[in-house]
């Protein structure tokens, strides 16, 4: 008897017939994944293709922009426009916001293509993230530039193991895996472990000396207890944060020997990353705030491209960060 894994989309249908919704985020999601599946065969390939270097241009942050940055922000533009329904996108890789289907479409899509650029010269492990808010369809067009809590769902793909994990809009947080026809199939459900056991801590350990006295005070009371793991990419890292439970964590850089190179806002974007991972996390059961013990989820983004500090991960440890940080909050 020929047996079949049920495969995202199948999930989704039910998901979407279960809840009488429209079939216009299935197609959505159909493009974005048609997209993941481009970038991963790009990324494979990459280094015999020659695409793992620069591509010769800067992005709106500065940064020299990598070849296979530019090739999965085309990649990811290509598909939602041809899926008809996408009213604009915010993209790391450009500046302005690019408007797609202004006046039919029906989604927000805010998108980074390719995530963890200091790991692609290696061929490693890599993400692509992507939040979505929906148009106001009852009422007056309002804010583009949703806080993270208006999202309906969030998602990652870790790149190239192939495996994707989306939230839903109180429906929870799952992850699917890759099958031999490039299909995503066999949804988990993913609920941070309530267990310390596993627990581990993630974080750029080059910097603590350059964190928040309490937060680096927190460090030293606290790393003994908990494996530390650090991949350098975001998808990655809270991948192994929403299986064994834990705190992920980019603090603001305050205490820089040289003033000039602190970031009290932090590194990693709102609406693209550090949104995407928080709408997950709450889903499975977990927290993310920032720098001054807000919800990332509740922070209204005024520039496509802001920064802020992220912590992210098992409630328990949010909550002592937050204290670490805000002792008499
Ligand atoms: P990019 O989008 O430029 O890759 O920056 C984001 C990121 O790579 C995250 O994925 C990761 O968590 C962090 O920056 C790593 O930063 P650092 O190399 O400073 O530890």
């Amino acid at each position: 008897m020929l047996t079949f894994d049920e495969t995202f989309m199948d999930f989704l249908l039910e998901h979407q017939e279960r809840h009488n919704r429209s079939y216009h985020f299935l197609i959505l999601m159909n493009s974005i994944l048609n997209a993941a599946k481009r970038i991963q065969y790009y990324y494979l390939t990459g280094a015999l293709r020659g695409n793992l270097g620069l591509a010769g241009s800067t992005n709106v942050q500065g940064e020299e922009v990598l070849r296979m940055d530019w090739i999965a922000n085309e990649v990811v533009k290509h598909h939602l426009a041809r899926s008809g329904r996408v009213i604009h996108v915010v993209s790391e890789e450009e500046k302005d916001i690019i408007p797609m289907n202004v006046e039919g479409g029906r989604y927000f899509v805010y998108f980074d293509p390719m995530d963890g650029s200091s790991n692609v010269p290696h061929n490693l492990p890599i993400g692509s993230l992507f939040g979505i808010a929906k148009r106001n369809l009852e009422g007056p067009e309002d804010q583009h530039l949703r806080a993270g809590r208006d999202y309906i769902a969030a998602g990652m793909f870790v790149i190239p193991t192939g495996t994707f994990t989306i939230a839903l809009k109180n429906a929870g947080c799952w992850r699917f895996h890759i099958d031999e026809v490039m299909n995503y199939v066999k949804p988990t459900r993913m609920d941070l472990p309530e267990s310390r056991k596993t627990w581990e801590l993630s974080f750029n350990s080059a910097h603590r000396d350059m964190f928040a006295e309490g937060v680096r005070n927190w460090i030293s009371r606290t790393e003994a207890r908990y494996a530390f793991r650090y991949l350098g990419a975001l998808a990655g890292d809270f991948h192994r944060i929403l299986t064994n439970g834990g705190l992920f964590m980019y603090p603001a850089i305050v205490n820089h020997p040289d003033p000039s190179k602190n970031r009290p806002k932090g590194k990693l974007r709102l609406m693209y990353e550090a949104a995407v991972v928080a709408f997950m996390c709450r889903e499975a059961g977990g927290e993310a705030i920032d720098e001054d013990g807000r919800p990332i989820l509740d922070i209204l983004p005024e520039k496509p491209h802001q920064r802020t500090a992220l912590y992210v991960g098992s409630k328990p440890l949010v909550e002592e960060i937050r204290q670490a940080l805000h002792p008499a909050g």
